[in-house]
């Protein structure tokens, strides 16, 4: 037995002094120490041991465990040591290197012309207000001159949450609900997201429209003309006309559609604007007598006109986009170049 002990002792001590890693360490400790390791083994024959000798056998296993942890207690110290030293080594950070620079998103070309448009309007006086994306029926079209089985819904036909609740087809219903909150003079504007069951390049089931009110006394189709002219010239960049073409909305009289010089050609006609020199860019119009009666706003004494313009139209414009779909297709290498 006592010949078994020394040579377990020096086996383990050769083998510790071998280790260089901890994993070495861990599966010498398994080998000599664990529970079906050497030592456990040795203590197992304890039972064939006289029973005189068994108290020094005993002593002598007891100081084998003992002299094998602490070897490897002292091992593990330097190993671990030398580890933490060749991680550092490998690790080290060069803090003088350039940092790796940070993907800045930046601001979606609806969002720009959104903001443009805010901001040129602002500096007339105009302030915004917002209307809800799930409206009812009545803000929506009854209210604007659109009774039920008027066949101008079909030109807007939406998705119905319920017969009298729908998603917004035009953010004009947010002229009702300013009309019903302020009394005149109103000068507003009311950007938003609508919805209309329409799908190609230029027409998206989803799309942004901005409205404009403007209610006072004495406003003319002139107002509307030139505040119109001013907020493109900024809008465009560029010393763009604008021109009146009569059109038709059931709560505007008289209603327009606004051109604008095509700013690609100068007015001299190209592909963009299909050779007439001007490219349609919103609807509008005097505000109808029917609207300012429902609102209770006296059309006697006050007058005022509106306009709708489409966000991605005005963006497509501006920025040369030949499908209103690329806005929405998420795609980075699109939305980075603005
Ligand atoms: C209207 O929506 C009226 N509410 C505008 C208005 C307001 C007239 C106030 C008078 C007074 P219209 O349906 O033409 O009008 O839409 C206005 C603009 O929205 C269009 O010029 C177009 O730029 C844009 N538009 C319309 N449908 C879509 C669509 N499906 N996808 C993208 N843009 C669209």
């Amino acid at each position: 037995m006592k010949e078994r002990i020394k040579l377990l002792l020096q086996s383990a001590k050769e083998d510790i002094k071998n280790a260089s890693v901890s994993k070495e360490l861990y599966e010498l400790r398994v080998k000599y120490l664990g529970r079906t390791g050497a030592v456990t083994e040795l203590l197992k024959g304890m039972k064939d041991v006289p029973k005189e000798d068994k108290p020094a056998i005993g002593k002598l296993v007891n100081d084998l465990r003992e002299d094998i942890e602490r070897a490897i207690e002292e091992s593990e110290k330097q190993v671990k040591a030398k580890e933490l030293e060749k991680r550092l080594r490998e690790e080290e950070i060069d803090v003088t290197l350039p940092g790796k620079a940070l993907k800045k998103g930046s601001l979606h070309p609806v969002n720009l012309v959104r903001n443009q448009l805010i901001d040129a309007f602002s500096g007339l006086g105009f302030k915004v207000f917002e209307g809800p994306e799930i409206e009812l029926d009545y803000y929506n079209f009854q209210q604007l001159n659109i009774p039920e089985d008027h066949p101008a819904r079909d030109m807007q036909d939406t998705f119905y949450i319920t017969d009298s609740i729908l998603l917004r087809t035009q953010t004009s219903a947010g002229q009702i609900r300013c009309m019903e909150k302020d009394k005149p003079p109103i000068k507003i504007l009311s950007p938003g997201r609508v919805y209309r069951s329409d799908y190609d390049a230029t027409h998206s089931p989803m799309f942004h429209q901005m409205e404009g009110l403007v209610v006072d006394k004495g406003i003319t189709l002139c107002d509307l003309k030139g505040v119109l002219e001013e907020v493109c010239k900024k809008v465009f960049e560029a010393d763009v006309k604008t021109r009146l073409r009569p059109s038709y909305f059931p709560f505007t009289e008289p209603s327009v559609e606004i051109d604008v010089s095509c700013c690609e050609c100068g007015g001299k006609g190209c592909s963009l604007c299909k050779g007439t020199g001007w490219i349609e860019i919103l609807g509008a119009g005097m505000v109808n007598r029917v609207v300012l009666e429902n609102c209770d706003v006296d059309p006697d004494v006050y007058s005022g006109f509106a306009f709708g313009l489409g966000l991605e139209r005005i963006a497509m414009l501006k920025y040369g986009i030949p499908d209103i779909r690329y806005f929405y297709d998420n795609d980075i290498r699109f939305l980075k170049q603005f």
